[in-house]
């Protein structure tokens, strides 16, 4: 095992990362439980060994989850809000240790690593203020001596499955909320991200066991799509919130679906900034390098395509091409790089695999891009970021490649930029960068952007917590973290007082006995 690996679990109190599930700070897997091992993709290291939960295992999980929400359930809210206080707390005392071990498992930059955790730290925030604005609205009865209102009760057990691009956040933004509103949750983590999971599943464990809490709120099964499979078609878990591919997506919703089960669904994304004749071209420079590089472009929020106003496309491009030769690709927990490798060599291969499609569709590379060799590279995950010029209709182009692979597409007037720009199977993140007032609103109107975020003189990567993020179409509608995404998390329940001596009907119906 790594030194690096060794020291943050010792840091964590982690001392066995071999197990399958773990419902409390009990771990526990069955002997034949299949075992697979993690290497990270920073410089190829083993990390740990896992192994993966069973469809029994799963059973005896969900059922110690149904139990613990028979109590969770009726503690009060600013109470179960004061229990992720102390998560966040324990979350701030151990970023350092959290980010490093997010870098280094998944590969993005430590600068993002922390930033990942800090997500999780401010989503603890909100979850606590949330915890006393359950809030259902009161309306007046038609009839007289009636009081009619409407309130929120938690939902149950909430399947929450993330992908290893956020290998933490994600989860944070639906447990911190789930736990809040009263739900138990079960995490099924990435089996290419699982150590992280475990350590925040040691984290938040430890801060339930301070309190006293019955083991069950807070749930991590590692395993395969077959767990995740089990969870869709599972009675038992009346929400699943999924994170992921759009194929991965449509499959969990059928299945969520054929049993009238909720699903919360952020999917891929494809995602484009427009780039104005009136653009702060600076600006817009970090905002589209930052959103195509940034995570080695393997955001859901990430810039795949620059649409960019003819006048200013050449001056924009060679910007780019400039700015392209100044990033430093390597080691991520070495913050001199800005950009760490890809996920795993199958990301790799996905990468060359959509850099020919795009060449055999006519796109012409300006920035060529290709996986790096040497010994710094060595894990085998590393590639150039690149830029290529298209048109947007190309088959690759409407695909989400999770790679950092930047589109050029040229347009003359706004209306065709946002026609372009909507013009995708996806629709989670967009932007616009204008000085112009008129240029802004017209983007931000039902006649603008298609997306479920829409930005301003802002990239397309890197939403805070506080507002609801998530996005239409393929990218499957859900909404998560801030805003009113608590709802989703609840039942709502109307209520009707009557506190006359008289049963009068609704409707003026007349039914004398
Ligand atoms: C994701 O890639 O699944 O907006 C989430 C962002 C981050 C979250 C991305 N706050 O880029």
């Amino acid at each position: 095992m790594s030194l690096i690996i060794s020291d943050i679990l010792d840091h964590l109190h982690i001392n066995d990362t071999n197990e399958a599930f773990s419902t409390s700070s009990n771990w526990g897997s069955s002997p034949e439980a299949e075992v697979k091992e993690i290497f990270s993709p920073t410089d190829g290291k083993k990390i740990a060994s896992v192994k993966f939960a069973t469809a029994d295992e799963y059973n005896s999980v969900v059922e110690t989850a149904a139990k613990a929400f028979k109590t969770w359930r009726s503690i009060p809210a600013p109470k179960r809000g004061e229990i992720v206080r102390q998560i966040g707390e324990q979350l701030r005392a151990n970023k350092k240790e959290l980010g490093t071990l997010v870098s280094y498992e998944m590969g993005k930059s430590l600068q993002e690593g922390y930033g990942e955790v800090q997500e999780m730290i401010d989503i603890c925030d909100f979850a606590v203020g949330l915890s006393r604005q359950l809030y259902g609205l009161s309306m007046h009865s038609e009839r007289p001596s009636h009081r009619m209102y409407e309130q929120y009760h938690p939902l149950g057990i909430v399947g929450v499955i993330s992908a290893f691009n956020f290998p933490v956040a994600v989860w944070s933004w639906n447990a911190a909320l789930a736990w809040v509103c009263g739900d138990v949750c079960i995490w099924k983590p990435s089996e290419k991200t699982p150590l992280t999971a475990i350590a925040c599943q040691h984290i938040a464990q430890q801060v339930f066991k301070a309190n006293n809490i019955d083991e069950g709120v807070s749930c991590l099964i590692i395993g395969g799509r077959e767990i995740g499979e089990l969870m869709a078609n599972d009675t038992r878990v009346p929400l699943v919130s999924a994170t992921g591919s759009t194929r991965m997506g449509k499959a969990v919703s059928a299945a969520v679906g054929a049993r009238l089960g909720k699903s919360l669904l952020e999917l891929g994304g494809n995602n484009a900034i427009i780039i104005s004749e009136q653009a702060d071209l600076d600006m817009s420079l970090i905002g589209a390098v930052f959103g195509a590089v940034g995570t080695a472009g393997q955001r859901c929020t990430s810039t795949r395509r620059l649409i960019i106003h003819e006048s200013v496309y050449d001056a924009f491009k060679q910007k780019l091409v400039n700015a392209y030769k100044q990033i430093k690709i390597g080691n991520p927990l070495d913050e001199n790089n800005h950009m760490g490798p890809l996920i795993d060599q199958d990301a790799v291969s996905l990468y060359l695999a959509s850099i020919e499609k795009c060449k055999a569709e006519g796109g012409n590379f300006v920035v060529e891009g290709g996986k790096l060799e040497g010994d710094a590279y060595a894990s085998g995950c590393y590639v150039k970021p690149c830029i290529a010029e298209v048109e947007n209709h190309y088959e690759i182009v409407q695909h989400e490649t999770f790679a950092p692979i930047l589109y050029l597409i040229k347009y003359k007037t706004l209306e065709e930029a946002i026609e372009l720009q909507n013009s995708v199977p996806q629709g989670l993140s967009s932007a616009i960068m204008t000085q112009n007032l008129r240029e802004a609103e017209t983007f931000l109107s039902a006649a603008g952007s298609d997306c479920g975020i829409a930005n301003v003189n802002i990239g397309t990567s890197g939403a805070e917590i506080g507002g609801a993020f998530g996005g239409e179409k393929e990218t499957g509608g859900g909404r998560e973290s801030g805003s009113d995404a608590w709802k989703v998390y609840m039942r709502r329940q109307t209520n009707t007082i009557n506190y006359s001596k008289t049963l009068p009907l609704a409707q003026g119906i007349k039914f004398d006995l």
